[in-house]
């Protein structure tokens, strides 16, 4: 990783842009919450981070809908945009830059890649004729397709509707790359998980066409430099919004120096292709490095369910987060999803994380220990007496984590990581027990300060290491254990609570999830 100016080292991440061709979904939500734990993680580890994230509204999908809605592509698309920004507050998603590819600096950015990419002779002028889903913006070779009983054509892949295109086009030289890309995935992987990567690498070995990378039968998008009755083929202007985002083409900009190429581009399993096939071969046509990884997360799905606008079951993320509670709803996403895996949202899978892994689990500890310090320690972290075999087997287990957490967080495995921390609680739960500090208040009461001290310290940790998953609860939970603002870094795991600290009053930071009274029959 590069170093930025002050030496911290740089991580530069970035979500998908959404089509805000409709209102933002869980889905949607899913991708921005993995993506801002992981944002939030690494600045607590010190990294100097870039974190950017947007909407894609180009393309003949945007278009279609627009002419639908009786309104134009960029009333849409202002609408929509609004929306999706809206949602990514409510969520606490702590992006850098909400980019739009109607923003004045992605055209000037995407035509310029277009540039040094027919600068490097890969691009040229022919006409395309074959299938193109809207609804992907994808086209698809003959073998991807099938006919159904109602006449029509679908994608094999996505099910989507297909129209027959017949136009003039640019073309992108990618059957060119197929070599150095198959070396790409061999060499540095790139594309995780690696059951993906073996998906697009046979996808690429069984031979890769030119790509049209230009539209004429309609003019929602960026010109074409030189050739304004072309716009470009949506995917192309999508991509380049990670350049963009770092002001390109202005590459010897402080920016673009510092954080490109990027660390990870977090993205759905459905767009795998777009990520690792035309966009490394784009980048390698430009001259400009790879990003080191491309992380491509499975689909939610409502109890099992596909969500679409017709079944009537998709889930809106504000209705979540007001039913079950922010924190809630990022703790349960990335606690109940092997990330990279499909995963399913229902509300009892939910209630049940909420009500066991954070109310009596995190919760309870906290609130235990805390409360027999407020009566027992004059509301101060109490003194710690020589440590136990015990004391020190639970302290050294909560220290240690950070390091197994890293790895699974530069994994993106962020259930592991959250598994391995709750490892750290349930331990703690039963030491706690064990020692049973109620006990000792009378028999040892130093002993039970020790304990006491210990626990709480134990809980610190912890508070810490869940600060990227559920901010606002860690957030109240180092303030009722009295930690200063400037100790609230990953630097701060090794510093231990202080005797003396002054706690406040405590208050339960987990609350139980009660089902409403019309829904207990
Ligand atoms: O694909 N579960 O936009 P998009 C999980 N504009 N993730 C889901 C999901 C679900 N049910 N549905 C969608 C696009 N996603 C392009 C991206 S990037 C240069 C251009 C994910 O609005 C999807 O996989 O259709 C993608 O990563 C993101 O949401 C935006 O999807």
């Amino acid at each position: 990783t590069a170093a930025g100016a002050d030496g911290r080292p740089t991580f530069y991440l970035t979500t998908a842009i959404s089509y805000p061709n409709g209102a933002p979904h869980i889905g949607h939500a899913y991708e921005h919450i993995a993506t801002d734990v992981l944002a939030r993680f690494k600045r607590l580890d010190g990294f100097d981070v870039r974190f950017l994230t947007g909407t894609d509204e180009h393309g003949q999908k945007m278009q279609q809908t627009a002419e639908k809605e009786g309104i134009t592509p960029q009333e849409l698309a202002d609408r929509n945009s609004a929306a999706f920004q809206e949602v990514d507050d409510v969520l606490g998603i702590s992006y850098d830059r909400f980019i739009r590819t109607t923003d004045e600096d992605h055209l000037a950015a995407s035509q310029a890649l277009w540039q040094r990419m027919e600068e490097n002779g890969d691009i040229y002028l022919d006409s395309y004729s074959g299938w193109y889903s809207v609804r992907d913006e994808a086209f698809y070779g003959e073998d991807e397709t099938e006919l159904r009983d109602d006449g029509l054509r679908y994608s094999k892949e996505t099910g989507t509707e297909l129209t027959w295109t017949e136009e003039a086009s640019y073309f992108f030289r990618l059957s060119a790359y197929q070599d150095k890309l198959l070396a790409l995935y061999d060499r540095e992987g790139f594309l995780f998980p690696e059951t993906r990567r073996n998906e697009i690498a046979e996808f690429v070995r069984s031979g890769l066409r030119d790509l049209s990378i230009s539209r004429t039968t309609f003019d929602w998008g960026i010109p074409v430099p030189g050739s304004p009755e072309h716009v470009m083929y949506v995917w192309v202007d999508a991509l380049t919004n990670y350049l963009t985002g770092l002001g390109y083409p202005d590459v010897d900009g402080e920016m673009f120096r510092k954080y490109w190429p990027a660390d990870v581009h977090v993205i759905g399993k459905d767009i795998a292709r777009f990520h690792s096939v035309y966009w490394p071969a784009f980048l390698m046509s430009a001259g400009l490095e790879l990003p080191k990884m491309v992380f491509a997360h499975g689909f939610l799905y409502n109890q099992g369910e596909k969500m679409s606008k017709s079944v009537g079951n998709v889930i809106d993320p504000h209705a979540l987060v007001a039913e079950y509670g922010l924190d809630q709803v990022r703790f349960f996403l990335l606690r109940e999803v092997s990330f990279g895996q499909d995963g399913s949202y229902s509300h009892d899978a939910i209630v049940s994380r909420i009500n066991a892994d954070l109310a009596n689990d995190l919760g309870n500890l906290a609130q235990r220990s805390l409360s027999m310090v407020a009566k027992n320690c004059e509301g101060q972290v109490p003194a710690m007496g020589e440590l136990s075999e015990a004391d020190r087997a639970i302290l050294d287990a909560a220290h240690d984590v950070l390091g197994p957490v890293r790895q699974a967080f530069d994994d993106l495995q962020f259930h592991r990581a959250l598994e391995a921390i709750w490892k750290v609680v349930a331990d703690c739960n039963r030491y706690f027990t064990a020692q049973e500090p109620w006990v000792l208040r009378k028999t040892d009461p130093e002993r039970m300060r020790t304990v006491l001290w210990t626990t709480l310290e134990v809980v610190r940790v912890v508070a810490l290491l869940v600060q990227p998953v559920m901010p606002a609860s860690a957030a109240r939970l180092l303030d009722v254990l009295g930690q200063p603002e400037d100790r609230r870094e990953f630097s701060a795991i090794p510093q231990r609570i202080v005797p003396g600290t002054e706690l406040p009053k405590p208050a339960p930071v987990f609350p139980r999830y009660e089902e409403p009274e019309a829904l207990k029959n």
